[in-house]
């Protein structure tokens, strides 16, 4: 069963859509051919659609002017004997009306019209055969004018004659490239008059072999004479054909578009389609937060953290008596710009240039992974996306690290502090009433009765009970805070860790991923605007 043909209007649009994914990354000479293409397209369906544009084309002398003659059934365009003759395109048009824009686009201002007279005008009202100048010519200008238009128009008639039919020229220039044009390519071969009976069919077979060779199978070869009118009917009954069909200049375009996206594509199309890209490697991701990690000087911040934590307890509920001492210390997080003060930079030390090193070798691996397997100029287009957004790296940690860094003190520090002071005053207490004690004892006073607890006096038992509490409620605070701070390192890291690998989806791991998408959304455009 035949496929149905995909509509124009699907493989321009994904042509259109292929050529915006492929910008910046495919080279833009073929980008540019893929958007004419598109505009091409745009034009021509703007244009008369119940007329079919069909180019005579040929070397010079191969009798394209006699065969326009001919088809029309009078003598329109110009054939001669001194060669190259015919010097610009020439229009003869059956059936005229609402041909003029198509004409004015396709800038042939020579027309000439089939009179009412051909009797079978009806049907073939709508062809519009272009009578080229010769591809092959010594005149540049001819050559232009052949180039231009047998790029423009909706059938291509290629007349080839028996002594120049296997001309490389032809073949490789113009035959070759039109693989894909298949529907819309007739080749002629005119002057068969001039070859004896058997030499006619011979020649035709070679001529096939030929064109299968370009890649022309099954284009309609017909063996012709201009000036004995033999295989005349055959053509004029094929053209009329297809200009009944009126579906030519979509062929074209279809055509155009195939060849179009495949250039796009490049030579290298993956085995299964988008298998090449299959995503970035979980593995290499972790090389990078590691690397990444250790440029955000992660360890000492995590370090700090205990450290700080420790720290804080000890101002906030070490023995008063000493505590002061440990004020004059600076806080680690403090020191390290990491406190929950004005937002911005961090004072940490840059990543040394190892450490930069590092991250920028893992950026590259984890591009150069994910672009394996995917096929050039794509694979380049990875691997750079893979660094777009390195230069973002060292501010986004230091940010992230700013914030993940911070640490809320425990409640019970102001209840242990609360203690500690209670305890204090208790000392003092005891202190103060045994100086009185003392300088009573000194000036010879009787000593005031001392109330005792069991055997010891109370300012004793105040000034050495406050003292030995004080000790022991520190250092028990400081055995919380050692685990405290060990607890709070642990998640500081694990806080870290998480921002780094969020740092590193972001701005490393998403461009990649954004990349290999386009790349196979570019894969399914080609796909849509070359399918057969
Ligand atoms: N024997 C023979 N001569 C032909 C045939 N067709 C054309 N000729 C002659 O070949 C010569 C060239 O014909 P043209 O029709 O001018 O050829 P052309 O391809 O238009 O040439 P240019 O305009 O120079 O590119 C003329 O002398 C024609 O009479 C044919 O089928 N048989
Ligand atoms: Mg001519």
């Amino acid at each position: 069963m035949r496929r149905r043909r995909r509509p124009l209007d699907d493989r321009i649009t994904a042509l259109a859509q292929a050529a915006d994914l492929a910008e910046g990354r495919v080279d833009p000479a073929l980008v540019g051919r893929a958007r004419e293409v598109v505009a091409r397209a745009g034009a021509r369906r703007g244009l008369s659609l119940r007329h079919t544009v069909a180019a005579v084309a040929g070397a010079t002398g191969s009798g394209k002017s006699s065969l326009v003659n001919a088809l029309a059934g009078a003598e329109l365009v110009e054939v001669g004997v001194t060669r190259p003759t015919t010097a610009k395109a020439q229009a003869v048009v059956w059936g005229p009306e609402g041909s003029g824009p198509l004409l004015d686009w396709l800038d042939v201002p020579l027309r000439h019209t089939v009179g009412a007279s051909v009797a079978d005008a009806e049907e073939q009202s709508g062809l519009i055969l272009l009578d080229l100048p010769d591809h092959d010519s010594i005149m540049l200008s001819h050559r232009l004018e052949v180039d231009r238009l047998v790029a423009v128009v909706d059938l291509l008639i290629w007349v080839l004659d028996p002594q120049k039919y296997a001309d490389a020229a032809v073949h490789e220039r113009y035959l070759r490239p039109l693989a894909r044009h298949r529907d819309v390519v007739i080749v002629v071969l005119n002057q068969i008059d001039r070859l004896p009976g058997p030499a006619v069919s011979r020649c035709l077979a070679h001529l096939r072999r030929l064109l299968a060779a370009d890649g022309l199978t099954d284009v309609p070869v017909l063996g012709v004479s201009a000036r004995s009118g033999e295989g005349m009917a055959e053509l004029q009954a094929l053209l009329n054909e297809r200009v009944t069909r009126r579906t030519a200049w979509a062929a074209r375009l279809a055509a155009d578009a195939a060849t179009a996206a495949f250039a796009l594509r490049g030579h290298a199309p993956p085995a299964g389609a988008a298998s090449g890209a299959a995503g970035v490697p979980r593995a290499r991701v972790g090389a990078l937060v590691r690397a990444l990690e250790q440029a955000a000087a992660v360890p000492v911040v995590v370090n700090a953290v205990a450290k700080a934590h420790r720290h804080r307890s000890a101002t906030a509920t070490g023995w008063p008596v000493t505590r002061w001492l440990r004020r004059l210390r600076p806080d680690p997080l403090r020191r390290l710009g990491l406190t929950r003060s004005p937002a911005g930079r961090t004072s940490l030390p840059p990543a040394t240039s190892v450490q930069v090193a590092a991250v920028d070798a893992a950026v590259r691996e984890l591009g150069a992974a994910a672009a394996d397997g995917v096929p050039e100029p794509w694979a380049t287009a990875v691997r750079h996306a893979a660094r777009s957004r390195e230069g973002e790296l060292a501010d986004a940690l230091d940010r992230m690290v700013a914030v993940s860094a911070e640490t809320r003190a425990p409640r019970w520090w102001r209840a242990a502090g609360a203690l500690q002071w209670l305890l204090a005053g208790a000392m003092l207490l005891g202190a103060l009433w045994l100086l009185g004690l003392f300088v009573l004892d000194w000036l010879r006073l009787p000593p005031p009765p001392t109330p005792t607890a069991g055997e010891l006096p109370w300012p004793t038992v105040l000034l050495l009970g406050g003292a030995v509490l004080g000790v022991l409620v520190a250092l028990l605070c400081r055995l919380a805070s050692w685990f405290g701070g060990w607890r709070r390192a642990r998640k500081a890291a694990r806080a870290l860790r998480a921002g780094v690998e969020r740092i590193a989806g972001e701005l490393v791991v998403e461009p990649i991923e954004a990349e290999l998408r386009r790349y196979r959304r570019f894969l399914e455009q080609v796909e849509v605007a070359a399918a057969r």
